[in-house]
């Protein structure tokens, strides 16, 4: 019921919304506000840009663009993340020419996207059960048997901590039983859906703060802008009044990546008028009319890679600094961004941005992929941020909720 309560919405058109003009350089006092019209359907009083094309009612199935590889990550904990941080990523190419989304057909919806999660988490699952099968087919669950359960789990980017605990719940409740490997495989999936429940939270707007800003922040190529079109999006069509602002001021592409996602996804884009334009005057600039013209939810975009760990936190901190001019409790939400195709990595990530700035949530990216899923159970279990979202695939609608049961049963390779 409740897919297709999300495909009858995703049918209905959302009306056509035009766009900003460009930003402002510099910040400059807030204009008045202008009350908020008492619809929250109609169309938001930004004045410019041509409506998004309707789109066609049934459009014929799009394949799927193959994913881009993932960044260049070290393994290695240590530094792992100063040296993504550095790494010269090449620049994110400019966004194809814009054309209607495709709305994808019912049929996909069915299972669409769990299928490609479990698609993507195929990696993970098959050295699982792979190492599963072996371990435990007609076999008895003794001190040998359990090791290699907590070898396998840690192989599969579970981390220490979870694995040791999973044992240990094995090794309470079946310690010394025959088990088949179905048993196996749903006790697994029940502690994993354990561990990873806490952490599933959504992040719910708060239209009181209007808007509600939202600061993403992340390594390079983790999919810190696409996230945004997809929240953009999600938003959008929920009622939202939603803008974006492009503080990702150093490419020009990054920007431009940035308004072509607004204008498919209807949400206004503050823009700086020349590359390097200063990040948190831009972000100033953003809340400064996103309040003026009604905005409920502000998503701000920055950059993942600068020359180094500290210069990046400089301008994140900034960036807070400046916006907090305007209003003291923003950003109301810091979204990390994380690739899954990345493993264990990702846990150093979060670490490091946890220092720069108060992350509050996470959005695990990339799960269609060839995905290391097991990382998400080391992040519940070891850092506890909420994971409200995952992301599944390159288009704005490939953003789900992020649910521990079916995370956790397509990670072990359950229906
Ligand atoms: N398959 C797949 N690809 C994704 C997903 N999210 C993002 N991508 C792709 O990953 C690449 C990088 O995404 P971006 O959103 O540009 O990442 P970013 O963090 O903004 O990168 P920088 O601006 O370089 O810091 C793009 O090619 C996206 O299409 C996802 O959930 N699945
Ligand atoms: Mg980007």
């Amino acid at each position: 019921m409740a897919l297709k309560a999300f495909w009858d919405r995703l049918r209905g058109r959302d009306p056509a919304s035009p766009q900003s003009p460009a930003a402002e350089p510099e910040p400059t006092p807030p204009p008045p506000v202008v009350p908020l019209p008492p619809d929250p359907f109609s169309p938001p009083p930004y004045a410019t840009t041509p409506a998004v094309p309707e789109l066609p009612p049934v459009p014929p199935p799009v394949p799927e663009p193959p994913p881009r590889p993932a960044p260049p990550i070290a393994r290695d904990e240590r530094g792992a993340v100063e040296e993504a941080l550095a790494s010269t990523e090449p620049d994110v190419p400019p966004p194809a020419p814009i054309e209607p989304e495709p709305e994808p057909a019912p049929a996909e919806a069915r299972g669409g996207w769990l299928a490609r999660l479990k698609a993507g988490l195929s990696r993970s699952t098959a050295r699982l059960t792979d190492a599963l099968t072996t371990a435990f087919r007609k076999r008895r669950l003794d001190d040998e048997a359990l090791e290699e359960l907590e070898e396998t789990l840690i192989s599969a980017d579970l981390g220490l901590p979870a694995s040791r605990r999973i044992v240990d719940s094995f090794r309470r409740t079946r310690f010394g039983r025959e088990v088949t490997e179905q048993e196996i495989k749903a006790a697994l999936a029940d502690q994993v859906a354990e561990i990873l429940a806490p952490v599933a939270t959504p992040l719910v707007i708060d239209r009181a703060r209007a808007p509600h800003v939202v600061l993403v922040v992340g390594v390079n190529g983790t999919g810190k802008t696409t996230t945004i079109a997809k929240l953009g999006q999600q938003w959008r069509r929920e009622g939202f009044r939603v803008m974006f602002a492009a503080g990702d001021t150093f490419r020009a592409a990054a920007v431009e990546q940035l308004q072509i996602w607004g204008e498919r996804t209807g949400c206004p884009v503050v823009a700086p008028q020349k590359p390097g334009a200063d990040a948190a005057g831009l972000a100033h600039d953003a809340l400064a009319r996103a309040r003026a013209e009604g905005a409920e939810v502000l998503l701000i975009d920055t950059a993942g890679r600068l020359h180094n760990k500290a210069a990046l936190m400089e301008e994140l901190r900034k960036i807070i600094r400046v916006i907090r001019k305007l209003d003291a409790s923003a950003p109301h939400s810091v979204l990390l961004t994380l690739d899954a195709t990345t493993g264990q990595n990702a846990l150093s990530q979060v670490r490091t941005f946890k220092e720069m700035v108060e992350v509050t949530g996470l959005a695990v990216t990339k799960l269609d992929g060839s995905a290391k899923g097991g990382v998400v159970v080391a992040l519940a279990q070891e850092i506890g941020l909420p994971v409200h979202m995952v992301g599944v695939g390159e288009r704005a609608e490939d953003l789900r909720p992020f649910t521990a049961r079916d995370f956790a049963r397509g990670l072990v390779g359950l229906d």
